[in-house]
């Protein structure tokens, strides 16, 4: 399976950056190559480290680091909406100088932790590795401390701790029922007719989001390039504003990574004041979100002032943000394992929990972040409950998510009963986990 991640990664490498995936997604995405970097990582320090540094140069000078980087090279009917359709340098003022051109969103930041990883793995490889993972630290530390605070400053002016979104994509989790009210609410105005890319590179529409949803997609998009992507005036009237808890999460996780990246650079002592001020106040913020009913933390819609209830793996977002009560843990582990998760009768690989519980009237077990089992989030919760102490259950959903890729290939998502693969082959992310899966 090692050889066969690693040709994945080789053949979706583009010179320096990785595809997410061959057909589907030609260009470069922001979080999958954080994870991608991971997996690099166990084959080469100065790649890995170039597939964050390509990522990191498009950085917009507000400090955020773009959801898509646009490959020149990929004909322009391969993804849509493409560059044309964003055309962000000259529109857009923070834009960084293009081509490559970039969106105008970003995407959950777990870029530092795959940037630890380099230099966790580099260190015990040998001194040269080692000294390339350190330059590259020492290069890459200051810009992922910017990208934090932007998520913590425009995305956050109250100081909150929970992150603002503005898309559904910016979460990574697109048509997650989480985001189903607060998207219900977008009124679509008058816009150019488009067409739709993406159903052709799938074997089946229902694995992809629905035509409406797509059309609010678009709307989103539109809206933004309408305020040239002004953080402030999007902030006070974009029909689209939610706090994610599970990208604020992320965030938490990534603080801590880039904190111990601080401390290999030797960074100054105000760095680490400041970061350690993020992760504490990230956490405290989740506590917030705690919904006693499900047992699950719950994202919140700024525009409308509501919860947004919806039973879906975004909810284990204190696991992953860490720190938590012993209480709240065991609250967290009991979700996990009950009829609505890991515990779900019939499940084909347990304790792989489904991307939305199948007790939710929203759950379709093809449709994308509505069912299917993603390997990047089995990823995230065994490193949670590795991090947590929680080492039998850790070692259960790597045995677990393995099976599933030997059973089915480096799917982009899986159906949680059949275990079928669906989405895209070959995707680079599910490639990288299972390499650091390997070997952990
Ligand atoms: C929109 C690339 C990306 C992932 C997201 C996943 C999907 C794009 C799409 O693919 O989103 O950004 O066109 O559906 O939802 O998490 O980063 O793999």
């Amino acid at each position: 399976m090692a050889l066969r991640a690693a040709e994945v990664l080789r053949k979706n490498d583009m010179g320096g950056w990785t595809r997410a995936a061959p057909t589907l997604y030609p260009h470069q995405w922001s979080w999958d190559s954080g994870f991608i970097a991971i997996g690099l990582a166990h084959l080469d320090t100065t790649r890995a480290a170039r597939e964050l540094t390509l990522l990191f140069r498009r950085q917009w000078r507000t400090g955020k680091v773009p959801h898509i980087v646009f490959n020149p090279l990929a004909p322009p009917e391969s993804y849509f909406p493409g560059p044309e359709h964003w055309i962000s340098a000259g529109v857009f003022p923070d834009a960084p100088p293009a081509p490559p051109y970039t969106s105008a969103l970003c995407q959950p930041p777990i870029h530092a932790v795959g940037a630890l990883r380099i230099w966790e793995v580099a260190k015990e490889r040998s001194e040269e590795d080692k000294d390339t993972a350190l330059s590259f630290l020492r290069e890459i530390y200051p810009k992922m401390l910017r990208w934090h605070r932007y998520l913590l400053t425009d995305r956050d002016p109250e100081g909150s701790g929970l992150v603002t979104i503005y898309h559904p994509w910016e979460s990574g989790t697109d048509n997650s029922p989480r985001w189903d009210e607060a998207l219900e609410a977008v009124e679509i105005g008058v816009m150019a007719s488009y067409h739709r890319r993406d159903l052709a590179h799938v074997d089946d529409p229902s694995e992809r989001p629905t035509d409406k949803d797509y059309a609010r997609y678009i709307w989103l998009v539109e809206m933004i390039k309408r305020a040239r992507c002004d953080e402030r005036e999007i902030y006070k009237n974009h029909p689209f504003r939610v706090k994610d808890v599970l990208m604020s999460a992320i965030l938490v996780l990534a603080n801590e990574a880039l904190l111990e990246i601080a401390d290999a650079i030797e960074a100054p002592d105000e760095d680490r004041e400041q970061i350690s001020a993020w992760i504490e106040c990230g956490r405290s913020s989740l506590d917030e979100r705690w919904d006693d009913g499900l047992g699950l933390c719950l994202d919140y819609d700024v525009r409308w002032s509501r919860s947004l209830r919806a039973r879906t793996v975004a909810g284990f977002a204190p696991l992953v943000s860490g720190g938590i009560s012993g209480e709240r843990r065991a609250r967290l582990l009991e979700s996990l394992d009950s009829r609505y998760f890991g515990g779900v009768s019939g499940l084909r690989h347990r304790p792989l929990p489904p991307s939305t519980s199948p007790s939710e009237r929203r759950f379709h077990p093809r449709s994308y972040w509505r069912g299917p089992v993603w390997p990047v989030v089995s990823w995230l919760l065994w490193k949670s409950l590795a991090r947590e102490g929680e080492e039998s259950r850790a070692a259960e959903v790597r045995r677990g998510a393995l099976a599933q890729i030997s059973g089915g290939g480096f799917a982009e998502y899986f159906e949680p009963f059949t275990g079928e693969p669906l989405g895209s082959d070959d995707q680079s992310w599910t490639a990288a986990v299972a390499l650091d899966w390997i070997h952990a």
